[in-house]
């Protein structure tokens, strides 16, 4: 069994920080359980695109407020504590938090850790034409 704590994974390389949002990555492919788990906070006042084209991934909101909204339709969807959003089309997404968001997040495939330096995790949509990015 393996047993990690919110404190300690951030305190180390787990933990990833940038401009919109901030990452702890508890559980990554390397464990080898076919999924990974993230603690994620999506900061008040920001918006964050985002579109995971190889995973997919369910959300659940633990505290806070914002929304999600899905580019292909327009559609806005409220988030708070006790909503799970599930991306089963690869869909998407406009992340925003009206306050501080914090979320329990499930990808499968599992991340490896390395998406936000690679930028294969959490695509800007307005950099690189969308088909030279991949997963
Ligand atoms: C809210 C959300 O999509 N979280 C995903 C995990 C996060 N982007 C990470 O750990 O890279």
């Amino acid at each position: 069994m393996i047993v990690r704590t919110l404190e300690n994974c951030k305190n180390s390389s787990r933990h990833v920080v940038t401009e919109t949002w901030e990452s702890t990555r508890m559980l990554l492919s390397d464990d080898q359980m076919g999924f990974s788990f993230h603690i994620t906070t999506i900061y008040a006042g920001t918006e964050t695109p985002i579109w995971y084209k190889n995973h997919l991934e369910s959300v659940y909101c633990i505290s806070g407020e914002g929304e999600v909204e899905t580019l292909d339709d327009g559609k806005v969807y409220q988030l708070k504590p006790g909503t799970l959003y599930i991306l089963d089309k690869n869909d998407r997404h406009l992340l925003r938090g009206k306050t501080d968001i914090t979320f329990a997040c499930v990808f499968n495939p599992p991340l490896n850790g390395r998406e936000v330096h690679d930028e294969d995790g959490a695509y800007q949509l307005n950099e690189a034409p969308l088909e030279k990015e991949n997963a």
